[in-house]
């Protein structure tokens, strides 16, 4: 016997909420919760500080020692790197989207109990430098958690250069005993041996020091096995060219102030953008769609 959808009565506890409350800093944030998760976005930055399905440990590191300010950065969950990575002459690092409040456009709660946010970036005077666009990201929340980057230049008449990564703190056990595949017989810039091009011969990427390397037209999942939390963390990607794996280790850890000198143990990054050879140039009218998707398996 078949039941069509409408005859089948989504109970309340099925539905994904949405909770608009003051986080930490009496920042903006929202929490959901879905019949497999619960995540946390604040709106400065459009910032996913944490997503957790029930019955498995988070899947993102949040520093114990994070600032909550507005105007600076949040340290761990995913940063939304835009419109420019890594350091800029009198600009700061990592551009200025991550700075910003971003304004709440839509919620959308679907059947299944999947939750979608879309927020937007507001005009700001750095934009001034660019020329017109709007910048919009999606963050959907259910088994897994997808987010969606979608950059459209405005102009009628100017192309519009950027680099945009989510740059997502992954939670771990051990970062010495985790192993990241998806990498091999890529080229990557090595910036702790001063921005040498090397080539990953090894089938999987162990951490044992400072690790910092962006892998250009690096298009593939990368998965990251998580012994000690029994887990394997896939991320997939679309529209995003650009890899780069980084852990701070220890004289690094111990330089950021808004990182403990120890959590680099607990932490990696894996992030997804279009960076450096793979920056992004959008004619007039042109979009670029970045859509990440971070899931995770129980290893048997
Ligand atoms: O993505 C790696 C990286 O560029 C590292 O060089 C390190 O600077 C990291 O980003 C964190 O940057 P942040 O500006 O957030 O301290």
């Amino acid at each position: 016997m078949t039941t069509s959808a409408s005859a089948v009565k989504t109970k309340p506890e099925d539905l994904g909420r949405v909770t608009f409350l003051d986080g930490q800093g009496e920042l903006p944030m929202l929490e959901i919760t879905t019949p497999w998760s619960t995540a946390e976005i604040y709106l400065q930055g459009a910032h996913v500080t944490q997503f957790k399905k029930k019955d498995e440990s988070p899947l993102l590191f949040l520093s114990q020692c994070s600032r909550f300010v507005e105007g600076q950065p949040i340290r761990g969950g995913i940063p939304v790197i835009f419109p420019w990575f890594g350091p800029r002459e009198g600009l700061g690092q990592h551009g200025y989207a991550r700075l910003k409040a971003w304004d709440l456009k839509e919620l959308t709660q679907a059947p299944d109990g999947s939750v979608s946010v879309r927020l937007g970036l507001p005009g700001c005077p750095e934009a001034s430098a660019y020329p017109a666009y709007t910048a919009d990201y999606i963050v959907t929340v259910n088994q897994s958690l997808t987010l969606q980057l979608i950059i459209t230049n405005q102009s009628r008449d100017a192309a519009f250069s950027f680099e945009d990564c989510l740059h997502t703190y992954f939670d771990v056990g051990d970062v010495t005993a985790i192993a990241i595949s998806g990498l091999k017989g890529l080229s990557y810039i090595d910036t702790v041996a001063g921005f040498v091009e090397k080539t990953e011969t090894s089938d999987t990427l162990r951490i044992a020091g400072e690790v910092d390397r962006i892998y250009p037209n690096s298009t593939g999942t990368v998965a990251i096995f998580d012994p000690r939390l029994s887990r394997k963390i896939l991320v997939e990607k679309q529209g995003s060219a650009s890899t780069v794996v980084w852990n701070p280790w220890i004289a690094k850890a111990r330089r950021m102030s808004d990182f403990g000198d120890e959590e680099y143990e607990r932490m990696v990054c894996v992030e997804s953008g279009n960076v450096a050879s793979n920056g992004i140039s959008l004619p007039p009218g042109g979009s670029s769609n970045m859509t990440v998707k971070l899931s995770s398996v129980t290893l048997k």
